[in-house]
């Protein structure tokens, strides 16, 4: 179940989740059979202390549900909305159909189409109502993403992402040595 991955990946991280605290980003998918993909964006958050809430949310299953949540977002103190889908991916397009947050959509490949479905419905948005999409399962991205966003007007986000792309770049030089030995 979610709570139970959620619970886990806080056990994994030795901290209590921090869904305790007011969120600043929400994450919402539009089934449980995307929390597999979606836990990566989770994680990120997590590990940048990033309060965040999860909820499933879908377009055509919960479509009251969905513009609730989309329409009262922004009072409720969130920041950005990652939102994942696959097949036809409506969930991402419609909350920024309904808030004016930035929406991160994570295409998600669940289907017989391999995700190339879930990725056209989520990049292909009309002028006007922009989704930053990003590649097919890549929910990791999504979440450094919003972490992005949030490091806009955030000097501590921005010296985390700034350590993030340090530790990256030493692994990647390190493999590199470790190639040609
Ligand atoms: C979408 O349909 C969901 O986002 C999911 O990726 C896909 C299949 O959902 P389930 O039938 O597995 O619930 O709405």
């Amino acid at each position: 179940s979610m709570a139970e991955c959620l619970t886990k990946l806080a056990i994994v991280q030795g901290k209590e989740p921090s869904t305790a605290l007011a969120p600043r980003v929400g994450v919402i998918m539009g089934s449980d059979s995307d929390l597999p993909v979606m836990k990566a964006a989770c994680k990120v958050l997590e590990d940048f202390g990033v309060p965040f809430e999860v909820s499933i949310v879908s377009a055509h299953r919960t479509p009251a549900k969905m513009v609730e949540y989309a329409e009262t977002a922004e009072s409720r103190g969130l920041q950005a909305i990652i939102a994942g889908a696959g097949g036809a991916a409506h969930l991402p397009g419609m909350v920024a159909a309904s808030t004016i947050l930035p929406v991160i959509g994570v295409p998600v490949k669940g289907s017989t189409l391999d995700g190339v479905d879930s990725l056209h419905s989520i990049v292909q948005m009309p002028r006007g109502v922009p989704v930053a999409t990003v590649a097919i399962n890549n929910a990791m991205n999504a979440g450094l993403l919003a972490v992005r966003i949030l490091g806009s007007s955030d000097a501590s986000l921005r010296g985390k992402l700034q350590e993030f792309a340090d530790q990256q770049r030493e692994e990647v030089y390190a493999k590199d040595e470790h190639l040609r030995k």
